[in-house]
């Protein structure tokens, strides 16, 4: 285990929660075993010395009085939180486990068996603990869905390879636009380089539904239906080309762009996209002209926007945008979504035990747990039912779509349910076995960024809390009691860290460590593409590939367009509800720490006046929202910015923080997105009635 020095009060660190900032951090300690401040590194110009308040105010996290200590065994009803268990010892919880697997096993397969996580922790090893396991023992597999898979498979229609240029260079450019992301509340580091740009004179242009705390800061707030970028971005085309402010040379060398491109572009007018914005086309046109004058122009494209059915359309159709203006060949110039594609040269393999999965082994979709878990035919294929989750990482109960269905499936009294869980969350409260679990504080891990260039290695600052253990150390005991005998489970986690990063070029994890990070940024000419974006041809492609990037029917159309796959709003369900990350929370994660209660007050839906006086319901009162998922209750606030017969509910919050014990993912649907699957967070329509 790793060596600490408790005189040093001060220790680099690396925030592990799932945002695109991966800090680099200093965190104070008090002893061996406790915290205090967390503070940005300045050691790191991204990070830039500056990072959350809410992992500023770590302490409250890791300390918190009910963070899980010990093992605990379910003896009464599922659900109902620390009084429905008893503590056992560690032997006896992995024992019970490991003996229920078997038992599955032999009754009903392997697959019967899903081992689940999602991105509590980022780091590589802890993370990928759950997949050795899977692949180790053939357990079903999981299809990683429920955040990027849309946005994946937009950006790469385009420009074919997940990386960007680096967001650095934000401070040399003349006009940013700030595309589907709130990073005042999502990755706040973002808006640091903004202002940087401003000093210097350039503008912020915000594209998203709702007037977001970075859309009160900008010049200029595009508030568009959501699902409609695609018909935004389209009608730019239009305005760009009818203005000659293509860059034509560019297009010629760099892109797939040709007449027939033009032509389609050229029936996408303002007039036409306002319509489907519900942004007047003078605007739209205004924007425009700014775009297509500005080449340094830099976009800063979110995830939010893609979690609609046509998401990977629209997010294909602003990925074009650079490219007409060839804005992707000056510095500050571009775009950028993630950098995760930067990372290729680190064997992955040993991490997610790669080499020990069995072929064939079907694929359950992690976003469609509702379904999985309540028997869905298609979703379970040929294979058994799931008769036992393990879970790390994640709080399906609360994140995932479809909740009603999620409940009903984790309420089978024939589903064995393991969760390894720092908190008591509502999922842990649905356990059988439920197992503490380390902080990044108090284990070891390599983190990529997708928001910026290094890895890094973070080491424990602190001891493991009570009896809590690492996913790596949980999954290695418990694959050895299962009978695998790999050297994956035999080594610690840097160990597996070093196995991955041989042959990368890369030094080794203790050195990434002492380096404070390493950075994996790419030169000018491969960032900005000028030496070729990702495709066969080099080039970046106007017309789409859907087919190759899973969507099998051949439903997304080829050329950027507005595709109206979306749930769009009807007679009977007059309102799109937007349900959007709050600041102070990261998802389901800190809506347990004092500060960001405090912060967040309670649920609410954010509702245009209009609305409320249509309604009859005002500031504070208690609406009814639904659609044919189920239905919630929540307090109102009257917002002015957003247009009428749109809504929005920030956070990911429990289920039980609502007035009915229903929460926001009730009304969300586990429909599968086009090309290759992903959640649809943003896409519903819903009815609102007083009550
Ligand atoms: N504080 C905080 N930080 C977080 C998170 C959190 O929950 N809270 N979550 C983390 C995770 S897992 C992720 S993936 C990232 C996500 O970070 P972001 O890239 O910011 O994406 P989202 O959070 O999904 O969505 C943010 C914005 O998208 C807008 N939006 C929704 N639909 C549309 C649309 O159709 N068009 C347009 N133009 N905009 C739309 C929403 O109104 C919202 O303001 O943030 C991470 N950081
Ligand atoms: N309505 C709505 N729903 C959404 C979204 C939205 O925008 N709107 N966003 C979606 C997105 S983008 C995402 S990525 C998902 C995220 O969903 P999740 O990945 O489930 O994220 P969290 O809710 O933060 O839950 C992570 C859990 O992992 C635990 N954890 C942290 N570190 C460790 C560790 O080292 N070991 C173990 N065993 N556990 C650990 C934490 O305590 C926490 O309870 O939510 C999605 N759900
Ligand atoms: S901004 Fe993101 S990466 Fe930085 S400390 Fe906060 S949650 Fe962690
Ligand atoms: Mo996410």
């Amino acid at each position: 285990m790793t060596k600490r020095k408790p005189e040093a009060s001060r220790h680099y660190a690396v925030c592990p929660h799932d945002c695109p900032s991966t800090c680099a951090l200093e965190v104070e300690t008090l002893g061996s075993q406790r915290i205090g401040r967390i503070h940005g590194s300045k050691a790191n110009a991204y990070t830039g010395g500056v990072i959350c308040a809410k992992v500023a105010r770590y302490a409250e996290r890791v300390h918190h009085p009910q963070r899980l200590s010990q093992p605990l065994k379910r003896v009464g009803p599922r659900g109902v939180g620390l009084e429905a268990f008893e503590p056992i010892s560690w032997d006896e919880a992995l024992d019970c486990i490991a003996e229920r697997f078997q038992q599955i096993t032999d009754q009903f397969g392997t697959e019967a068996i899903w081992p689940y996580f999602y991105a509590g922790t980022m780091g590589w090893a802890q993370r990928g603990a759950t997949d050795r396991l899977r692949h180790a023992m053939g357990y079903s597999g999981q299809k990683e869905t429920i955040c990027v898979a849309i946005s994946n498979a937009g950006w790469k229609a385009g420009v074919g390879v997940v990386r960007g240029v680096d967001a650095l260079e934000i401070e040399e450019s003349e006009l940013i636009l700030v595309w589907g992301g709130n990073p005042v509340h999502t990755q706040i580091n973002v808006m640091t380089h903004i202002a940087k740009a401003r000093k210097r004179g350039a503008k912020l242009v915000v594209i998203d539904p709702y007037e977001t705390p970075t859309a009160k800061q900008a010049d200029l707030h595009i508030k568009l239906r959501p699902g409609t970028d695609g018909a935004l971005a389209c009608a730019m085309m239009h305005q760009i080309l009818a203005d000659g402010l293509e860059d034509k040379d560019y297009l010629a060398r760099y892109s797939d762009f040709d007449d027939e491109v033009r032509r389609h572009l050229s029936t996408k007018t303002p007039a036409w996209a306002a319509d489907i914005t519900g942004v007047c086309a003078d605007q739209i046109i205004e924007f425009a002209r700014l775009y297509g004058r500005t080449r340094k122009s830099y976009i800063r494209v979110g995830y939010g926007f893609s979690r609609s059915r046509n998401g990977a359309a629209n997010m294909h159709a602003v990925t074009c945008l650079p490219a007409l203006t060839g804005a992707w060949q000056y510095p500050g110039g571009g775009a950028l979504y993630s950098n995760s594609g930067l990372y290729q040269h680190i064997d992955r393999a040993p991490l997610q035990g790669l080499s020990l999965r069995k072929p064939g082994v079907r694929m359950l979709d992690m976003s469609r747990i509702g379904p999985v878990l309540t028997g869905n035919k298609q979703d379970l294929g040929a294979g058994p039912p799931v008769k036992a989750l393990f879970i790390q990482n994640t709080n399906p109960m609360v994140v995932a779509p479809e909740s009603a269905r999620v409940r009903e499936g984790f309420l089978r009294d024939d589903l064995f349910v393991v969760v390894h869980e720092q908190m008591m969350t509502e999922t842990a409260a649905m356990a059988d076995i439920l197992l503490p679990a380390t902080t990044f504080l108090e284990h070891d891990d390599i983190y990529s960024a997708s928001g910026h260039t290094s890895i890094q290695v973070s080491k424990a600052v602190i001891e493991p809390y009570a009896q809590c253990r690492s996913n790596h150390r949980v999954v290695s005991e418990l694959a050895q009691r299962l009978g695998v005998r790999d050297r994956f489970f035999e080594v610690d986690e840097l160990s597996l860290v070093d196995q991955a990063l041989e042959g990368s070029g890369l030094p080794r994890a203790d050195e990434i460590h002492r380096r404070q990070g390493v950075d994996c940024g790419l030169p000018f000419e491969t960032a900005h593409f000028l030496d070729g974006f990702g495709h066969a041809d080099n080039r970046f492609h106007f017309r789409a590939d859907w087919r190759a990037l899973g969507d099998a029917d051949g439903c997304l159309p080829e050329l950027p367009d507005h595709v109206s796959l979306i749930d769009s709003a009807d007679a009977d369900h007059p309102f799109r509800l937007v349900t959007a990350p709050a600041r102070t929370f990261l998802n389901s994660s800190f809506t347990e720490t004092p500060g960001s209660q405090r912060k967040e007050n309670r649920p609410q839906v954010m509702l245009h006046p209009d609305d409320g006086r249509a309604l009859g319901v005002g500031e504070g009162d208690l609406v009814y929202m639904g659609n044919r998922h189920g239905q919630v209750r929540v307090h109102v606030m009257l917002f002015e910015g957003v247009q009428p017969g749109v809504v929005i509910v920030e956070g990911i919050w429990p289920n039980k923080a609502f007035v009915d014990g229903r929460g926001i993912n009730t009304l969300v649907s586990a429909e599968a997105a086009l090309p290759a699957g992903g959640a649809v967070f943003h896409d519903t329509k819903v009815w609102i009635k007083a009550g």
